[in-house]
């Protein structure tokens, strides 16, 4: 089980995955999971605790307030806390939306609103597939739910942004840094996003959705 880390404070700590290094094979496959999980994500929250170590009075302040707030931090700090913070945070999340699960279909309340805002389920996963193949450089696609006007959008982070907090839910969320699939995928893309369609956990998404779209 994952746990929300935009909730942590300093030292920030890496979690387990919610399943085994193997458990998504064939799609993602168990040394690109490794890597990515050990030493890339690994890295950040090293980073990240690097950064923020030397300045108590950050301590007590979450993960989300840092990322937030972090126009406000010092400027040697700035870079670090949004790169490593938000490395780790949207790690976190593309994790706890991955399962071995066999892929099958959202349903109930998301799975309406996905229809009626793209047209059909196949429509939305060729939108989301479209901007994950096409977007530029290192970054995240996500669907997001947009609490303004209480719709959903597929939003491209760059590097490693993050969705503005209290502004909009993610609810998926897809790596499209080429170390998240180099290794079995080269510059294979598009191949990499069909795969990651085949272990998303869909009922945490709807699980997501749920969250979102309810009461606080
Ligand atoms: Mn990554």
């Amino acid at each position: 089980m994952s746990s929300d880390v935009s909730r942590q404070t300093y030292p920030f700590s890496l979690s387990e995955l919610p399943y085994a290094y193997d458990a998504l094979e064939p799609h993602i496959d168990a040394r690109t999971l490794t890597v990515h999980h050990r030493e890339h994500h690994a890295g950040y929250v090293k980073k990240l605790n690097e950064a923020v170590a030397s300045q108590e009075n950050l301590h007590r302040r979450t993960l989300e307030q840092l990322l937030q707030d972090a126009a406000t931090l010092p400027p040697e700090t700035q870079g670090a806390v949004r790169n490593n913070g938000g490395g780790h945070l949207n790690h976190d999340f593309f994790w706890s939306v991955l399962a071995r699960t066999p892929a099958h279909a959202p349903r109930g309340k998301l799975a309406e609103a996905l229809q009626s805002q793209f047209g059909s389920l196949e429509n939305f996963r060729e939108k989301f597939s479209d901007a994950a193949n096409s977007h530029f450089a290192s970054g995240w696609v996500a669907l997001a739910y947009q609490h303004g006007d209480a719709r959903l959008g597929i939003v491209h982070l760059k590097d490693h942004e993050v969705l503005p907090a209290g502004r909009q839910s993610g609810l998926l969320i897809c790596d499209v840094w080429e170390h998240a699939y180099y290794l079995k995928y080269q510059n294979r893309r598009p191949e990499f996003v069909e795969a990651f369609w085949q272990v998303v956990n869909w009922p945490r998404v709807e699980e997501n959705f749920a969250r979102a779209t309810g009461p606080l």
